[in-house]
């Protein structure tokens, strides 16, 4: 049999299978979160804006205070400790015609230690510093976060 070919008896095997199974959900995917509108700002009404958008991912915003039209945007379970995607409607964003995002003030720092994944891929998404903005995006996690396609 393999396992004792590998050298590890049947009862180590499956405390390897339990801590993989309890492992892998913290960096499993969290919910889904879709970013229509390029304003920049954090507001119920009828858009989710990126801002809204970090904030829902690093749980300094309740899905559950959306507007049933900001709901529309998020599907899944988001928050701090779930590994969120932000992602971005292609008819807002569309690489003929891409949307730009000009920042007020710098975005929430994305330090959910789940990490984030921000998926510009095949959109337009332009991201503009305002003049009193220094650093546009920070992130800081212990997985880590992925970010694809985002002009900066
Ligand atoms: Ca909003």
């Amino acid at each position: 049999m393999l396992l004792k070919q590998v050298g590890i008896s049947i009862p180590v095997f499956f405390l390897l299978v339990l801590l993989i199974f309890f492992a892998v959900p913290a960096q499993a995917h969290g919910g889904e979160i879709l970013v229509n509108s390029t304003a920049d700002s954090n507001s119920r009404d009828s858009f989710l804006t990126l801002r809204e958008a970090i904030l829902l991912d690093i749980g300094k915003l309740a899905a559950s205070v959306l507007t049933p039209s900001e709901k529309t945007q998020v599907s899944g379970t988001v928050g701090e400790g779930t590994r969120d995607q932000i992602g971005f409607d292609p008819l807002i964003f569309s690489v003929e015609s891409p949307g730009i995002i000009t920042l007020s003030i710098p975005l929430p720092r994305l330090d959910d230690p789940a990490g984030v994944e921000i998926n510009a891929r095949d959109r337009g998404v332009i991201l503009k510093d305002g003049e009193e903005v220094g650093k546009g995006l920070m992130i800081q996690g212990t997985v880590g976060g992925i970010i694809q396609g985002l002009r900066l």
